[in-house]
């Protein structure tokens, strides 16, 4: 048998794809002003992307208002964000894509400006993030953040409904599946790891305990959706958000080796080199790699994300590490990456500075490849 290419089939769940250039979540900030629901420029981003047989993976999107922590992030709980998704669904499905959303609760990297009430964030306990990072405010305002509030105990069922209900909208909004995002320091990953996670109750203490809150959340939305149709997003070794595991290997080991007992979609990996979640180019130096750690953990569909050249990817897929690449930055500037890949032709350069917030530009108006 030949070794697989960035363009060979690949088959996630019941769906087909026919590369395996994943467009990865991005947080984008161009969500309609008054409700949060995508708009008809968010659909022109993604229509823009999607490739027959190509997954891309839908930004991260608060599954309630507890879980916000930016201006204008896309939302997946109530009607007008559900109508709006249901458009970007149906345009990708058109040219004949498929489409994930990344369900998101940010717990302490949110501010008392998105909470009902102006009450303080929730967390697993009242640590607030520190060293040289700042919230966001609804208004878009950076500030120092502030100590959140440590959920109770009764609280947590909560959690779990709130990744429910948006399973349930995003099954109705057309999507194909859903990830679960378990990675870059927001609520799931505060609770797996262990200096942000100082509960004392059956979601606090021991590995199994800290990873329990996760695996609920797994099997609620597989509940919604089928395991098949579900996949979660982990972030070993990474360093967002005032993160860090003093010792990953036995806590990663144990989450991913409990994931593999369900039959997910997928499992999607961050490479501890690209740990910045978006605030920089960061790129760690000797830092192990995802992949090479955890596939031999993990027999299904694994795809990685995080400072891939196609050359990079190419080389990751043909020798098994991973199944899939997912580009970021790369699938920003560059609309029709996965046909520049392809024919490995030059990428445009992306431009940071337009990464968050605004219109048009630095959105849907970079350049495609001129046909030849
Ligand atoms: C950059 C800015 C805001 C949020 C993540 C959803 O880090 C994000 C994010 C990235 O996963």
């Amino acid at each position: 048998m030949t070794s697989p290419s960035l363009f060979s089939p690949l088959k996630v769940g019941p769906y087909q794809l026919s590369h395996r250039v994943v467009m990865a979540p991005l947080t984008r900030m161009r969500a309609a002003h008054e409700d949060n629901a995508p708009h008809s420029l968010n659909l022109e981003y993604y229509a823009q992307r999607a490739t027959k047989g190509g997954l891309i993976i839908a930004e991260a999107s608060p599954v309630t208002q507890t879980g916000r922590g930016n201006p204008r992030t896309p939302g997946i709980y109530s009607r007008e964000q559900i109508a709006g998704w249901r458009e970007i669904t149906h345009a990708v499905h058109a040219k004949g894509g498929i489409i994930f959303l990344q369900l998101w609760h940010v717990g302490r990297v949110s501010h008392s400006s998105f909470q009902p009430g102006g009450a303080l964030p929730v967390a697993p306990s009242a640590v607030p993030i520190s060293g040289n990072f700042s919230a966001m405010t609804a208004d878009g305002k950076q500030v120092p953040y502030e100590t959140p509030r440590a959920l109770e105990t009764s609280e947590i069922a909560g959690i779990v409904d709130a990744f429910r209900d948006g399973a349930r909208n995003a099954r109705e909004a057309g999507f194909d599946g859903v990830e679960i995002h378990g990675a870059n320091g927001y609520l799931l990953e505060q609770f797996l790891q262990s200096r942000i996670n100082q509960r004392t109750d059956a979601y606090g203490g021991s590995i199994e305990n800290r990873a329990r809150l996760l695996l609920e959340v797994t099997d609620a939305v597989v509940g919604v959706w089928g395991a098949d149709r579900v996949a979660v997003r982990l972030s070993p070794y990474g360093v967002a958000n005032d993160t860090g595991e003093a010792d990953p290997m036995p806590l990663y080991s144990h989450v991913v080796r409990m994931l593999s007992q369900r039959g997910l979609a997928y499992l999607h990996f961050i490479e501890p080199r690209s740990s910045g979640a978006g605030r920089a180019d960061v790129n760690h130096q000797n830092v192990p790699s995802a992949m090479e750690l955890f596939r031999p953990l993990w027999p299904g569909v694994l795809i990685t994300a995080g400072g891939f050249t196609g050359e990079a990817a190419e080389d990751a897929v043909a020798s098994g590490k991973a199944d899939a690449i997912a580009f970021g930055r790369h699938f920003i500037s560059n609309p029709d990456l996965p046909l520049r890949l392809q024919r490995k032709s030059p990428l445009t350069p992306y431009n940071r500075a337009t990464f968050y917030g605004g219109a048009e530009v630095g959105y849907t108006d970079y350049p495609f490849e001129q046909s030849a």
